[in-house]
């Protein structure tokens, strides 16, 4: 399952695009409210295409792909460790597939927004959290190195370590080199935040929201961009469907946070949907753009990948079109498939295993 960390600084409506986005209940508090523990909740990705092929199928279960969203304690750092995370959190915030940013976009009395500074800030706390990690680590390294003779795998770690210290001490994320697959596989044991796709959640008043695009225009070059009118939005789950419809439309809201959340996340991430279709039950799954129908496999069942012979594939398009799976076939529109096929967003598969 994908899950997206919500971070920020504090106050800036993390537990109020959270409640939002999810239907929670969290509680969201003006004051410093102690909280040490994250709030969770999973949401469905919401697909007219499953619906759909649900409708023909008619299973005993429709089940669509999910996303957990994290809502994380506002940051601010350690003074004397510098690292944002520790502990518990570190655990959880390496688990997180993508970070969205919450930025403060609605007036508070005395402290006007200041979008640009904050994302600023934050991209600070980051570059000194891992740059903190990434000290320590080119420490230890150095005297195991002087002291243990010359092992060849202490001397490439060391080398790494001094390659990403160099990097953040340049004020860029770690993001921006390149990593053989050897370094890859070291990395992934810490929790680097500069590591990790990002997005922006710009949260504005309802009277604010869709006013800012030139803002927009002038970060989207580094991030992909999402407004949400945090409060607003949230306020709607009191009301029935239809009124609060008609509410978003009286703002110009034209989507859903939770809609627009999970379409940036799958954006960001450069992931896509497939289905798989049974009596018991019709399904979605997440992959990333570029994997292959065995990926695919393993995502359904391991013993699915381990026993693969062919993937059977149509694409919902072509399903949608011709009305039933036996006018797909004699059109010619129904595919065998190898491990290597790679899955389009859209595809219907069967596995054939042993
Ligand atoms: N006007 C306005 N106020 C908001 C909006 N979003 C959040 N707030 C207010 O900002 C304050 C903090 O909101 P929270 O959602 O608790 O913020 P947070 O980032 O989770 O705070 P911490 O977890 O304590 O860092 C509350 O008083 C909210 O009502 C918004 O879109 N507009
Ligand atoms: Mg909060």
């Amino acid at each position: 399952m994908i899950k997206i960390g919500l971070v920020g600084l504090p106050k800036s409506g993390k537990t109020t695009i959270f409640n939002a986005v999810t239907g929670s209940e969290a509680e969201i508090s003006d004051y410093y409210s102690g909280a040490t523990k994250p709030n969770l909740a999973t949401v469905e990705v919401v697909d007219e295409r499953l619906d759909y092929l649900a409708e023909i199928y008619n299973p005993h279960k429709k089940i669509f792909a999910t996303i957990e969203y994290i809502d994380f304690i506002g940051i601010h750092h350690d003074e004397i460790k510098r690292e944002i995370f520790s502990g518990e959190l570190l655990s959880i915030i390496r688990m997180v597939n993508a970070l969205g940013l919450v930025i403060r976009g609605f007036y508070v009395p005395g402290s006007p927004a200041q979008p640009e500074q904050d994302i600023e800030t934050l991209e600070t706390e980051f570059l000194f959290s891992d740059l903190a990690i990434c000290e320590k680590k080119v420490d230890t390294l150095g005297k195991q190195f002087t002291k243990g003779g010359k092992n060849p795998d202490t001397e490439k770690e060391l080398k790494l370590f001094k390659k990403c210290y160099d990097c953040l001490s340049e004020n860029k994320m770690l993001k921006t080199l390149e990593f053989t697959t050897y370094e890859e596989k070291i990395l992934r044991g810490f929790q680097f935040l500069t590591l990790k796709p990002m997005f922006i959640i710009l949260n504005v008043d309802e009277d604010n929201f869709g006013k800012n695009q030139q803002l927009k225009d002038r970060l989207s070059d580094k991030y992909k961009i999402v407004e949400i009118a945090g409060k607003f939005e949230m306020e709607l789950h009191q009301l029935e469907e239809a009124e609060a419809l008609e509410f978003m439309e009286e703002y110009n809201i034209k989507e859903s946070a939770v809609n627009k959340l999970t379409r940036i996340s799958y954006d960001t991430l450069g992931l896509i949907s497939f289905f798989t279709l049974g009596k018991d039950e019709v399904r979605a799954w997440t992959l990333k753009k570029g994997e292959t129908a065995l990926d695919a496999a393993a995502e359904v069942h391991t013993d699915l990948a381990r026993g693969f012979i062919r993937a059977e594939r149509f694409t919902y398009d072509d399903f949608k079109e011709c009305g039933s799976e036996k006018a797909l076939k004699a059109s010619g529109k129904f595919h065998l498939e190898g491990k290597e096929y790679v899955v389009q967003d859209g595809d219907i598969i069967c596995i054939r295993h042993n």
